[in-house]
C-alpha cells in the first residue's frame, strides 16, 4: 500500500471513528441531570427580581426548590420531562454550551395535566443567559395546543441556553410535559484538525507524483 493510500486509509477511518461521536443530536429527556451541570445542564428557578437559582431538592428523580413547597419543580415522567412553575418563577432547564457554534433547538412542550382543571396555561420561551425579555422563541401551552419551539441558536463556549416555563396569568394546573432534541455543531477545533489532515494529504500526493 503506497503511503498516500495509507494517509487516506487513516484519515477515513480516524473520521469514521470521532466525527459522528461529536456531531448529531441529544435529547434533553436522555440528559436530565441527576446532579446539576451534569451533561452541561442545570434546573433552575428564575424571576426578574431574584435571578437563576438551582432548585436545591432532588426527590425520586426530581428537582423541587422546596421540601417544603415544593414548586417550581421538575422531573422525568415517561418519556417527557415534566415542569412546573410557580405564581412568581419560572421553570428552567439550563444548557451551556460545551463550545462555540450554531445549536439546533427542536422542542415540544404539551399539557402534562391530563386535562385536570381544563389543562395547563403556560408559556415557554427560550432565551439566551440573562435575556428573559427577549425570548428567541416562545409560545403558549395549553389542553391539546402543544407549542413547538424550533430554532438555531449561536452559542459562544460557555454561554447558557435558557429552556423556561412561564405560569403565565395564573398558577393552576401548570404541569407542562417537554421532550426535544438539541443539535450539536462540530467543535472548531475538530474541523480544523481535519482541515490540517486534508491539507496534508494533498501535499502527500502531490510529492508521490
Ligand atoms: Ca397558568
Amino acid at each position: 500500500m503506497s503511503v498516500a493510500s495509507r494517509i487516506i486509509v487513516f484519515v477515513v477511518a480516524l473520521g469514521l471513528v470521532s466525527f459522528p461521536a461529536l456531531a448529531g443530536s441529544v435529547s434533553i429527556v436522555e440528559k436530565f441531570p441527576d446532579t446539576q451541570g451534569q451533561n452541561d445542564f442545570w434546573a433552575q428557578e428564575y424571576s426578574a427580581a431574584s435571578g437563576f437559582a438551582d432548585l436545591a431538592h432532588w426527590y425520586t428523580q426530581g428537582w423541587y426548590d422546596s421540601p417544603l413547597y415544593p414548586y417550581p419543580h421538575m422531573h422525568v415522567s415517561g418519556s417527557n420531562i415534566l415542569m412546573h412553575p410557580s405564581d412568581d418563577k419560572y421553570v428552567v432547564i439550563s444548557y451551556q454550551a460545551p463550545h462555540t457554534g450554531t445549536y439546533e433547538f427542536n422542542l415540544t412542550f404539551s399539557d402534562g395535566t391530563g386535562g385536570a382543571g381544563g389543562g395547563c396555561t403556560t408559556r415557554a420561551l427560550v432565551f439566551r443567559n440573562s435575556d428573559a425579555t427577549l425570548p428567541l422563541m416562545e409560545g403558549n401551552v395549553a389542553l391539546n395546543t402543544p407549542a413547538y419551539l424550533v430554532g438555531s441558536v449561536h452559542l459562544d463556549a460557555g454561554q447558557f441556553l435558557r429552556i423556561a416555563l412561564d405560569s403565565g396569568d395564573n398558577m393552576n394546573s401548570d404541569a407542562t410535559l417537554l421532550s426535544g432534541t438539541i443539535g450539536m455543531p462540530e467543535p472548531g477545533s475538530m474541523a480544523a484538525m481535519g482541515f490540517g489532515l486534508a491539507g496534508l494529504l494533498v501535499q502527500a500526493l502531490r510529492r508521490k507524483r
